[in-house]
């Protein structure tokens, strides 16, 4: 459709068989990949990728072990969904060791161009947002894009979580918010 685009966040390996694999998650990357199959619109991939020392990890008392380092199988996109991959459309996050960044929107690809430059060079008005996880990566993108202005879908069985509860608390606070579900 005109004016649509998908946004994957984070099908990264860390998150699906990984330091941080998530439940649901390949049933995630299955119905992911049917869905980009089937749809004629661009495909923008968020990807978490962070340095090796990064703030977020627990040996810098962050919450989480260490996942998606540069430069690890942890951090690349799940292989059924890379035939759907342009680098240009792919954006980076959470590379400043500083800072944790959980909004696709604080990413940028390869020529420094933000997920929102890009989507309005595209001229998207519509965004469906698939991946993982529901309660930090695709809820905060998804939040980001709405406030952005933009139409918002989650597609429901195209998502994995890190706790099944955060999981359904965040599809609650998303519908809550003006978020559509599908
Ligand atoms: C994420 C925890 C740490 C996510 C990223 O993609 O939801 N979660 N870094
Ligand atoms: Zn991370």
């Amino acid at each position: 459709m005109k004016n649509s685009a998908i946004v994957v966040v984070d099908e990264l390996y860390d998150f699906i068989d990984g330091s941080l694999a998530c439940q649901g998650a390949d049933d995630c990357v299955k119905n992911s990949a049917a869905l980009l199959e089937k749809a004629a619109v661009p495909v923008l991939f968020i990807c978490d990728h962070h340095p090796a020392n990064h703030s977020s990890f627990a040996e810098q008392g962050g919450p989480w072990p260490p996942h998606c380092v540069q430069g690890t199988r942890g951090g690349e996109i799940a292989e059924p969904l890379r035939p759907f991959v342009e680098d240009s459309l792919c954006f980076y996050k959470g590379t400043d060791p500083a800072k944790e960044q959980y909004s696709g929107f604080e990413g940028v690809n390869e020529a420094g161009q933000t997920l929102d430059e890009v989507l309005q060079l595209l001229d998207i008005k519509e965004v469906t947002v698939i991946g993982i996880a529901t309660e930090y990566c695709v809820r905060n993108t998804a939040e980001d894009l709405l406030k952005a202005g933009y139409k918002v879908t989650v597609k429901e069985d195209c998502l994995a979580w890190v706790d099944a509860a955060g999981h359904r608390e965040a599809i609650a606070a998303m519908k809550a918010e003006g978020i559509r579900f599908a």
